[in-house]
């Protein structure tokens, strides 16, 4: 059931697996025209040809609801006979492209390099694939997340996939941003006069949140916007439900806390939410002087999305 909220606009800011789930149960609450879904691309690659953009995917597969709810990434009913096939080819193997998954990366890099921007194409590839919501990427330049570890630079998804996150990492950067613009439904929605809500999806804020808040006059709009800007951590019990983060930030030097979290966001977001059983956390972050909500923030199903939603949406008055 969709959400009657008069008016005012939601601009969601999402990496990919967490963030993916919260953007799709926000997708599952709000009408189309009053929903951006603005996407990290700073994780995507060149691989054997073809463009690679996880987080959009990610987001995409989960607004049409193909995604792999056991893996976490790429398709639901996937192959793998093309990946057999590229194997005995000789061809890198390290990172697995499923057979369904492939159709994506193949039409993206086709389209891409007819001519069309990343903002172009996504808009084509979502609604052709029945997305009626509008999922843009931050950017349609060039940004590249490359992680400091073992005293070596290296590519996100050698880190992530080829590495599984083992190296120890020292710092990260986010090559380009400082030169990239703000994808124009990005750079559109971030001024709304009606924006009503920022909402920063449980990504890794470290690897998926901070390459776009990394992109110049982002932090500054949403230090200017009227609208509430709400974070939903990524962190459940001190740890996070999938990924690095907990290593990640254990290895750049920062307590494994909530407060972190909002530390890290801090002049950015008013507003916290944190999963019951950190409950805890709550009075420090509020002597911190944030406000912060504690709820489930596991979103095992459909419904616990579209419930979180709900509930961030209250935090930001939308919902009657
Ligand atoms: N993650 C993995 O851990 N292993 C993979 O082989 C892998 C392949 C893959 C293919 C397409 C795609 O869109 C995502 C894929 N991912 C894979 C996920 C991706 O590396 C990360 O989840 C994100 O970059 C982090 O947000």
């Amino acid at each position: 059931m969709t959400i009657d909220i008069s008016s005012g606009h939601i601009l969601a800011l999402s990496g990919g697996v967490g963030g993916a789930k919260l953007a799709s149960g926000l997708a599952g609450v709000l009408p189309p025209e009053r929903l951006t879904i603005a996407v990290n691309t700073a994780d995507d690659f060149e691989h054997l040809g073809l463009t690679i953009c996880p987080d959009i995917d990610s987001v995409t597969y989960a607004l049409a609801g193909l995604n792999d709810m056991q893996r976490g990434w790429g398709m639901k009913d996937e192959s793998w006979q093309a990946m057999e096939m590229l194997r005995r080819l000789g061809e890198a193997d390290w990172f697995n492209l499923g057979d369904r998954d492939l159709a994506m990366h193949i039409a993206r890099s086709w389209r891409l390099r007819e001519g069309e921007s990343l903002s172009q194409v996504t808009a084509r590839l979502t609604g052709e694939i029945g997305i009626a919501h509008t999922i843009v990427p931050m950017s349609d330049d060039l940004v590249r997340t490359e992680i400091c570890a073992d005293g070596v630079w290296m590519d996100f998804q050698r880190y992530f996939v080829a590495e599984q996150c083992r190296p120890v990492a020292a710092s990260v950067r986010f090559t380009g941003a400082d030169k990239a613009r703000l994808s124009p439904a990005f750079a559109q929605a971030l001024v709304r006069q009606d924006l009503a809500a920022v909402v920063i999806c449980p990504s890794n804020p470290y690897l998926s949140v901070d390459p776009i808040l990394s992109l110049g006059g982002v932090t500054s709009a949403l230090e200017a916007t009227k609208a509430p800007v709400i974070a939903v951590s990524p962190l459940v019990g001190g740890a996070a439900l999938k990924g690095p983060l907990a290593k990640l930030m254990a290895e750049l030097g920062k307590p494994v806390s909530n407060s972190a979290i909002a530390g890290h966001y801090r002049g950015v977001i008013d507003h916290l939410v944190i999963d019951a059983v950190d409950a805890a956390d709550e009075r420090g972050l509020r002597e911190a002087g944030l406000c912060a909500t504690v709820t489930q923030t596991v979103m095992r199903e459909a419904a616990d999305r579209e419930r979180l939603a709900r509930e961030v949406l209250a935090i930001a008055g939308g919902v009657d």
